[in-house]
């Protein structure tokens, strides 16, 4: 038996987002988003029909909620301010109803000695905004920066750990080039653009955060797959892998933390006439406005070989021009979700954070395991006994010690997510949470067996095994 004993005042926890757990209800004067929109012209493609409208209602039940973290062992919780709540049009006038909400969410959290982590831009773009482009068009940045400023002033005086987007590249994946999110284009010019425009809205909120000095620190929640080639001898596969990972996760990562683009990445994109719109000034901008602090969210790596397929050209150029995905033999599957699972994945992140990004203070800000009909695991006693999970968080967590014992300066975990929550277009299809909310009656919430397990990991800041 060995203990993995974590350093004190490790931040246990978990995330969420707020369109994915609040909810609406007549006369919260929220705005349509592009989920609210979407659900609406296209039902048919979230699961059983479930849209954004019928979350877990946090809205309503916060206050039990955070009652429920602090017996599942939480000091800190991520969620994220709802842009279209706070900004029913996206710009404008500022909902005080949001205002309120917000407030007493966050000095409840605080009352509760869980240090609350807030993200502005978790996949919601205001549907206003989106009718002229979303982060296509330049004046989004101006009007996300609006937005970002406004929290800082409201909230910020409580808030001390901002955070300008969460998975900037899923927004991308999703609405620009694969069709999981609106506006489902598949276009990789546009698909630039919008990242460009998300990096360099991330900077200016950096900017502005720093302007108002209010003690506190700001970083970006990437999703990190490392890429791993199927043959690490095979030179042609190490290339391959070496572009899906400046695509996908040294897209964001280097202007991030180093304040540049990947020199790769901009050689390919220039080659290719895919560069960006930018205007003089925006590159020392992103120099000048790095993060204070990196989340990392773990689920899966990404497998790589050589292109072998045929380049396909329906859609123009597109990432996997080249590379193929590669199915890796005997890998361990999260059969719900399709995701594979590496646990020491998470270690590798943490490592290349240490030897390439200068040893930022990070922290794992998301991972977790989506499970379908968790229902058939519930007791006489009304819980849920997710040992799977207890043993997947277990299988991370000695990763993420072996990585602080070699000197990452990785500060926390947090889990994704604390209750089952609305999963985009899988609705309630997977439960991710610590507590399982049941639809049918009320929302109500139970704490599941590994909620009972972090609580004891949490006191001890460690567990045997
Ligand atoms: C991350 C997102 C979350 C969350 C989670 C689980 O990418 O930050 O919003 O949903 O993944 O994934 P999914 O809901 O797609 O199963």
């Amino acid at each position: 038996m060995t203990f993995y004993k974590f350093p004190e005042n490790f931040w246990w926890g978990s995330a969420a987002s707020g369109p994915q757990t609040e909810g609406r209800i007549d006369g919260d004067g929220k705005g349509d988003n592009i989920w609210d929109y979407w659900y609406q012209q296209a039902p048919e493609k979230f699961f059983n029909q479930v849209g954004p409208a019928k979350t877990s209602d946090v809205y309503q039940q916060f206050k039990t909620d955070i009652q429920l973290m602090k017996q599942t062992g939480h000091n800190s919780f991520r969620t994220s301010i709802q842009w279209s709540r706070l900004f029913p049009e996206g710009t404008g006038a500022v909902n005080q109803t949001a205002v309120d909400f917000y407030n007493a969410y966050i000095d409840e959290l605080i009352a509760n000695d869980i240090e609350p982590f807030m993200n502005l831009y978790h996949f919601d773009m205001p549907m206003a905004l989106q009718e002229q482009g979303g982060w296509l068009n330049r004046k989004t940045v101006d009007a996300y920066v609006n937005y970002a400023q406004t929290c800082f002033e409201l909230f910020g005086d409580r808030v001390k750990k901002w955070f300008t987007h969460n998975e900037p590249i899923v927004p991308v994946e999703g609405g620009y080039l694969y069709q999981f999110h609106y506006p489902n284009e598949i276009n990789l010019q546009h698909a630039v653009q919008v990242g460009y425009h998300e990096t360099l809205a991330s900077a200016k909120a950096i900017e502005a955060y720093h302007a108002l000095n209010q003690g506190g620190q700001i970083g970006i929640v990437l999703n990190l797959t490392p890429s791993y080639p199927r043959d690490a001898k095979n030179p042609a596969d190490v290339k391959a892998a070496k572009i899906a990972d400046a695509f996908f996760n040294r897209s964001f990562l280097d202007p991030a933390v180093k304040g540049e683009f990947p020199s790769d990445l901009v050689a390919l994109l220039k080659e290719n006439q895919l560069l960006p719109d930018y205007q003089v000034g925006d590159l020392e901008t992103v120099k000048a406005n790095t993060v204070d602090l990196l989340g990392i969210n773990y689920y899966q790596p990404r497998r790589v070989k050589a292109k072998e397929t045929p380049i396909d050209h329906t859609h123009g150029i597109m990432p996997d021009d080249f590379f193929d995905n590669y199915e890796m033999p005997g890998k361990k599957i999260n059969p719900y979700r399709g995701w594979e699972i590496y646990e020491k994945g998470i270690y590798d992140i943490l490592t290349n954070v240490r030897e390439n990004y200068g040893n930022i203070d990070c922290f794992i800000s998301e991972n977790g395991m989506g499970v379908e009909g968790e229902e058939r695991y519930r007791n006489a006693d009304g819980q849920i006994d997710d040992d799977y999970r207890i043993d997947f968080v277990k299988d991370h967590l000695k990763y993420v010690h072996q990585a602080i014992q070699e000197g990452s300066h990785c500060l926390g975990y947090h889990m994704w997510t604390c209750m089952d929550n609305w999963s985009w277009t899988n609705a309630y299809k997977n439960r991710y949470g610590f507590i399982s909310v049941d639809l049918d009656n009320d929302c109500q919430r139970t704490i599941k067996k590994s909620g009972h397990w972090f609580k004891q990991v949490a006191d001890k800041d460690g567990f045997e095994d």
